[in-house]
């Protein structure tokens, strides 16, 4: 952890002054709580149009005491979450936030996420910059078409 603080610093340093604010965010979306799930989580697109890798180190809602960056993990035949200090973007590039794979988690949720409530998530990187944007809750399962029963 301690070594990971330090590379961070470092990268900040040779980091430009702007580096955040080409950094776009793209379709993010709260996924709706279930009884008794006490943290929620967050997904979308983040595009790095700048030069230089980019870190998302954390984030802020009103919803939750804190927001925490996820990634999932397998374990032998089990898939489990881990936090990670910070989530790599590297320059000219897109990374998805999704189910199963990269996400923000929202840490002691002050009430359920309800669909169709908006809430304002902010981003914060490694250089200080952060960024806010709406995001909506939606249903736990998104059908790709749009026929229904
Ligand atoms: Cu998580």
């Amino acid at each position: 952890m301690h070594k990971l603080v330090v590379i961070l610093f470092g990268l900040t340093l040779f980091s430009t002054p702007s580096l955040a604010s080409d950094i776009e965010i793209d379709g993010f979306w709260l996924r709706e709580s279930i009884p008794g799930q006490p943290h929620g989580a967050g997904f979308g697109m983040l595009r790095n149009n700048t030069e230089f890798d980019a870190f998302l180190i954390g984030g802020s809602i009103s919803v939750a005491e804190d927001v925490e960056i996820h990634q999932h993990i397998i374990e032998g035949e089990q898939m489990r979450m881990e936090q990670i200090e910070a989530l790599m973007l590297p320059a000219q590039t897109d990374v998805q936030l999704q189910p199963g794979g990269y996400h923000v988690m929202l840490m002691n949720l002050k009430q359920p996420l309800v669909v169709g409530d908006i809430y304002e998530l902010t981003l914060i990187f490694s250089d200080g910059v952060t960024l806010t944007v709406e995001v909506p809750v939606k249903p736990l399962v998104q059908s790709h078409n749009d026929h229904k029963h």
